[in-house]
């Protein structure tokens, strides 16, 4: 069976240990059969440069050079938490970084693949922050001091993130509809897969009078794990839990 398969947002974390776990059987049992993979974006909670350590991940790692390794392309896109994954990623797992946004032909399908939070252009703090930390001299800087230090800084952020989502508006947070449509149009296709917002769904959008379609990945968490299957035949969004 020809399958493509999209992923993103799961978080990977040592705190949370049911991610993982589906994680890794994931990658190595249906991911294994696919013709391709897509992560888009925040595969890890936090990535804070080649060199982190943190305990779960050299696993994650080993199951995707596993992957590759066995010649199916894994495709990684950086998201608003794993934006620092380099070549040192590539190196160890065969992964391809792929930009954000991208255009592929999904079996005949120009299909517009994103993260996601560029979409939510209403969180004008939020772009502002990503156009500051995306820019190559901060990722310098950033990457320059101790691994301990970067720990503290990006600590703080979540903080700071974290205290922040509790006030803001619920709409803020979700993709902007005219940022969707602009950005359909921009590339000419009438198919977006996108992460980010935690809100698995199925859209349908008007674009000059054209149906298009959006599909949203949906994160993974205990009792949740979504994926976005698709074949020749269509796109599916399916619960790995079975809800
Ligand atoms: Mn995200």
């Amino acid at each position: 069976m020809s399958e493509t398969l999209f992923i993103a947002d799961l978080h990977i974390a040592p705190n949370r240990p049911i991610p993982l776990t589906l994680c890794l059987d994931f990658l190595a049992h249906r991911a294994q059969k696919a013709d391709a993979l897509y992560i888009l974006g925040d595969l890890f909670e936090v990535w804070l440069g080649d060199d982190d350590d943190t305990p779960t991940y050299p696993e994650v790692l080993k199951a995707l050079h596993n992957l590759t390794s066995n010649n199916v392309p894994v495709f990684v896109m950086h998201g608003n938490r794993d934006f620092l994954l380099g070549e040192d990623f590539v190196a160890a797992t065969g992964c391809q970084l792929i930009s954000d946004p991208v255009v592929i032909d999904l079996y005949g399908t120009g299909t517009l693949l994103m993260h996601g939070d560029t979409l939510c252009t209403l969180d004008v703090d939020y772009q502002a922050f990503r156009q500051q930390v995306r820019h190559p001299k901060w990722q310098a800087q950033f990457l320059a001091q101790p691994l301990a230090q970067r720990r503290i800084l990006a600590q703080q952020a979540r903080a700071e993130s974290q205290a922040k989502m509790q006030t803001t508006l619920d709409a803020i947070m979700d993709v902007a509809p005219e940022a969707v449509i602009l950005a359909l149009e921009t590339h000419g296709v009438y198919h977006l897969i996108h992460g980010h917002t935690h809100r698995p769904a199925i859209h349908q959008v008007t674009i000059n009078g054209q149906t298009a379609i959006r599909r949203v990945i949906g994160d993974w968490r205990d009792n949740s794990a979504k994926i976005i299957s698709c074949t020749p035949e269509g796109c599916q969004l399916i619960d790995l839990m079975g809800k």
